[in-house]
């Protein structure tokens, strides 16, 4: 009697449909983390297309595409380190390399698993504050992104027919090699419950009602002074002094009638109007608040210029930081609940929040969300 090699567990779990569900699962969460980022790159870079531009309602969509950007990108850690696992025998197939195809697919593996790793390990990294690299994040991880979604289309191109034929009722009722442990059903659960481990322990940083599980998060979302977290203090940004001196106004000027100088008495004194409204840092966090202040146009108004349609720059006491400025668009000042705020949860900002006043609308990246605000320039 032949008797089969009895197969170890791990060679019975490196098999092609293994990889298959694992590659779909991945994939479907690279391309929420591709399109999600997109909304992201594109709120804080307008094409300049109009229709493109980020809407200001509803005020939470920003913080779900960002939140579901971080949380998709935390959940395929454990699914492409699963994945690699499943293939990386056939990376010491031999020959390596058999004709043109097979070159070009092994070739495309490349940047899809070098750009992988690079993705999600950069990702994780900057949610966590851990930046030791010297390059600009935002930008490397933009144009990797589009380096990885171009070697997924062709892997997956490459792979279709190997794919389907393993997703088919064949294989799908194929014994599965005899042996004892770990079967794919059991595996897949356990990457399955992995990350499903990973986005309960996460996802709370954003999402208020699993906030007390959120034990892996790199940030709380409610420590901080009234309630909100904190990346860059007042002392850090070095503006207390700026921030705390009697002679503070609010410049408003540009496309304007006249240029206004406001203090922070005078903001207090004009028609104050109150909004529930998100920080989303694209970090991965999120938290909501009552601020109240000035609405951004009626500051405009004010000063003869045309809140309906105009954009508006606002600088901050803050210099020297790519956070100085931010620009909001037509649809931003057009909204009552883009506040020029001076409060928040019924008390006067804190100085690590942003006093005497702080720019705060809906939908709307956390880095632009400027703070210690002294100038605006309509346009
Ligand atoms: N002037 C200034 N405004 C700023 C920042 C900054 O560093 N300087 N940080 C931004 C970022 S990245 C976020 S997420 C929000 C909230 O940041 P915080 O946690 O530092 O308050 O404020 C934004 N406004
Ligand atoms: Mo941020």
């Amino acid at each position: 009697m032949v008797r089969r090699p009895r197969r170890s567990v791990a060679q019975r779990l490196h098999d092609e449909r293994t990889a298959t569900l694992l590659g779909i699962a991945l994939g479907i969460s690279f391309v929420v983390c591709f399109l999600t980022g997109l909304i992201t790159q594109f709120a804080q870079h307008p094409l300049d297309l109009g229709f493109l531009s980020m809407p200001a309602s509803p005020g939470w969509l920003y913080r779900v595409t960002q939140g579901t950007h971080v949380a998709a990108g935390t959940l395929a850690v454990p699914l492409l380190l699963a994945k690699l696992w499943t293939v990386y025998p056939r990376l010491f197939t031999w020959p390596p390399l058999r004709n043109v195809a097979h070159a070009v697919e092994r070739i495309s593996l490349v940047p899809l698993v070098a750009g992988s790793l690079f993705q999600l390990g950069t990702g994780l990294a900057n949610g966590a504050h851990w930046r030791p690299w010297l390059f600009d994040f935002p930008v490397v991880h933009y144009w990797t992104a589009w380096i990885v979604i171009g070697a997924l289309v062709a892997h997956v191109g490459a792979k279709w027919t190997i794919a389907r034929r393993s997703l088919g009722r064949a294989a799908r009722e194929a014994p599965q090699p005899a042996g004892s442990g770990l079967d794919r059903r059991g595996f897949l659960a356990a990457v399955a419950a992995a990350a499903g481990v990973v986005t309960l322990t996460t996802v709370g940083q954003t999402f208020r009602p699993l906030g007390r599980l959120a034990l892996l998060a790199p940030r709380r979302p409610d420590a901080g002074p009234q309630g909100i977290p904190v990346n860059k203090s007042a002392s850090g940004a070095g503006v207390v002094e700026l921030a705390m001196d009697v002679r503070f106004r609010l410049v408003v000027e540009g496309r304007v009638a006249r240029r206004l100088e406001l203090s922070r008495a005078q903001l207090l004194a004009l028609p104050q109007h109150s909004a529930h409204l998100a920080i989303a840092c694209v970090e991965g966090w999120s938290s909501a608040a009552v601020w109240s202040g000035v609405p951004i146009r009626d500051l405009v108004e004010l000063a003869g210029g045309d809140p309906e349609h105009s954009t508006v720059v606002v600088h901050s006491l803050q210099r020297g930081s790519a956070y100085s400025s931010s620009q909001l668009n037509e649809p931003h000042v057009r909204d009552r609940d883009t506040l020029l705020a001076l409060a928040v949860g019924g008390e006067p900002l804190h100085i690590d929040h942003g006093y005497p006043c702080r720019l705060i609308a809906p939908d709307r990246p956390g880095v632009q969300q400027t703070k210690w605000v002294t100038r605006m320039v309509v346009t």
